[in-house]
């Protein structure tokens, strides 16, 4: 730990954070939230905290197979589709106080404009080649069948049902013909190969500058770092960039072999970040701002699931690189899937939550605070357990933050008439409790700094604790003037809990912030600030408000859920 980080090192740049972009075609579930969205959020509140300018980006993933075979499944045109999620997913994304800058669209002509601009840049500077390539066709249907239209069993690992662009199970990405035992996802027969020209990106050109960008970055995990070489020295494969269907991004050149014909939509899809960055500088400082330069001169986290990791350690980097006018990502925040009670999601068994079913009963910043918990910055999966859901929220978010913070605020409104009092002079006892406020802040912020997002909420559990076991020890009841420093003393320290908590539960937060009478928006109050964090801001003659509750035990509604996923599917 130590030392200064990227992010301090660069204080007027922006800091760009984006996390991956859904599939426009079905709902957020926890999943998603767990890896991506919930950390990348939590990530960027914090720098908020600390003043900085931090730009938080997403939207939808409009192009491709996976979209175009729900339009056809549904009857409706795949433009109708993205529409209709991409309002759904700002809905359920903003009650789950997921604050982004901007949540935009890949099929928009900022994407698809950048896109092509990707493309003739490459090809002009030559990393693009046409070949005929044998492509699954199937009789029946009559159509060519990309990627996710045909399952099958993995080439390299021998895992069956995976579509054939990628499999899930070892986590490599291949060309669609290695596939074995080939099904057409639309009608079950199996389909047969058919020659179809296609063009090709030399990701093979890059490998000795990406294994260099891999091993010099020092910001990348180094779990992830090592398997992504080991693909780099097994030897990559030169990477099929087009796809025969209609939905999607024009190829860009005028000639026969393109009609047809679209850009595969991991060649747009990543290339939405800076789209939607540019969208974001145009709509709030006009035409003239110079996005490609901000871009350049900001800190770049891109927040990812481990499936993803192909895509954006390889494609991405490598298509940057191509290109040359964009800089690539400073860090990659990968983490791995969620589980629910030891099991793999899976939406055909019932096996799943979304989002949306969730906070439908519970509050948001319950999933929050669990989730933040649990998901470590790494590969490892997440477990959803329903009694360790219930626990962690019993025994930490209630009896443990919860009452330290209302023991302190009633005893204040009632014995206090709600005003702060003077201190008397500082004992021991007080004095070490100032000094663990002081070494918790330190400590936290490390953590955060470096995206530790499970072990700086574990931090802060700790400091409550000791918050609690202050209190105890200092017996405020029944002795009026000792007992003014305890009150001071633990109004602040609920002060400075409520910043190093508001990333993870804002919802709460800013309910306590309005008790503690302190403005509700940091951004117009020197109370609510990183920088102020182990100050004692509050000063004596400050009046509370009535406190309010604010937790409640749902061990009923727990239980429900819990009986739904006990049957076995
Ligand atoms: N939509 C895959 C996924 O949702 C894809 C991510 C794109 S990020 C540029 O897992
Ligand atoms: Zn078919």
């Amino acid at each position: 730990m130590g030392g200064e980080s990227k992010v301090d090192g660069n204080r007027n740049g922006y800091v760009i954070v984006t996390a991956a972009l859904p599939y426009a075609n079905g709902e957020i579930h926890l999943g998603h939230v767990t890896s991506t969205y919930l950390p990348a959020d939590i990530f960027s509140r914090y720098l908020k905290l600390k003043g900085r300018k931090v730009l938080y980006i997403s939207g939808t993933d409009d192009h491709g197979t996976p979209i175009l075979i729900q339009a056809e499944k549904e009857g409706i045109p795949p433009e109708e589709l993205v529409r209709k999620w991409l309002s759904r997913d700002i809905e359920d994304f903003s009650k789950l106080g997921i604050e982004f800058s901007i949540f935009y669209k890949t099929h928009s002509p900022e994407n698809i404009e950048l896109t092509q601009r990707f493309f003739e840049n490459i090809y002009k500077k030559g990393f693009i080649f046409k070949q005929e390539i044998e492509q699954w066709y199937c009789g029946n249907c009559k159509r060519f069948l990309p990627d996710r239209y045909v399952v099958g069993t993995c080439p390299f690992c021998g895992a069956e049902n995976q579509y054939s662009d990628g499999c899930e199970v070892c986590g490599r990405a291949f060309p669609s013909y290695m596939i074995k035992e080939p099904k057409c996802i639309v009608c079950g027969s199996t389909p047969f190969l058919k020659e179809s020209i296609h063009y090709f990106f030399k990701l093979s050109s890059f490998s000795d500058q990406l294994r260099g960008w891999l091993v010099s970055n020092s910001n990348l995990q180094p779990e992830v770092r090592n398997y992504v070489l080991k693909w780099i020295e097994d030897g990559l494969k030169d990477w099929d960039i087009t796809r025969d269907i209609s939905w999607g991004v024009p190829i860009p050149l005028n000639e026969k072999d393109a009609e047809g014909k679209v850009l595969y939509g991991w060649f747009d899809n990543h290339l939405g970040y800076i789209a939607f960055t540019y969208k974001y500088f145009r709509d709030h400082m006009g035409e003239e701002v110079d996005t490609r330069k901000i871009w350049n001169s900001s800190v770049i986290y891109h927040f990812i699931g481990k499936d993803i990791v192909y895509h954006h350690y390889l494609f991405l980097p490598a298509m940057r690189m191509a290109e040359g006018s964009f800089k690539l990502p400073d860090y990659l925040p990968t983490r791995g899937h969620l589980l629910l009670q030891n099991e793999k999601f899976s939406k055909s068994k019932g096996w799943y939550i979304s989002l949306r079913n969730f906070l439908e009963i519970f509050p948001p910043d319950y999933l929050r605070f669990y989730l933040a918990l649990t998901t470590p910055y790494s590969q490892k999966d997440v477990n959803f357990d329903w009694d360790d859901f219930q626990l962690k929220l019993n025994n930490e978010l209630i009896a443990n933050i919860g009452n330290f913070i209302h023991r302190v605020l009633t005893f204040t409104y009632s014995y206090f008439e709600g005003i702060v009092p003077e201190p008397s002079e500082m004992e021991e006892l007080d004095l070490k409790f100032v000094d663990d406020l002081k070494q918790a802040v330190r400590d936290v912020g490390e953590l955060m700094d470096e995206i530790k997002l499970d072990k700086a909420l574990k931090r802060i559990l700790d400091f409550s604790t000791s918050c609690n076991r202050y209190f105890q020890s200092s017996e405020p009841w029944g002795k009026r003037d000792k007992g003014k420093t305890c009150i001071y003393l633990s109004i602040n320290a609920v002060r400075t809990l409520s910043i190093l908590l508001w990333p993870f539960i804002p919802f709460t937060i800013e309910k306590l912030w309005n008790t503690l009478n302190i403005p509700k928006s940091f951004r117009n109050s020197s109370l609510i600030s990183w920088s102020s964090v182990s100050e004692l801001k509050i000063k004596p003659g400050h009046k509370i408000n009535k406190p309010s509750v604010l937790f409640k035990r749902m061990d009923k509604e727990i239980m429900e859920q819990k009986e739904k996923f006990k049957k076995k599917h």
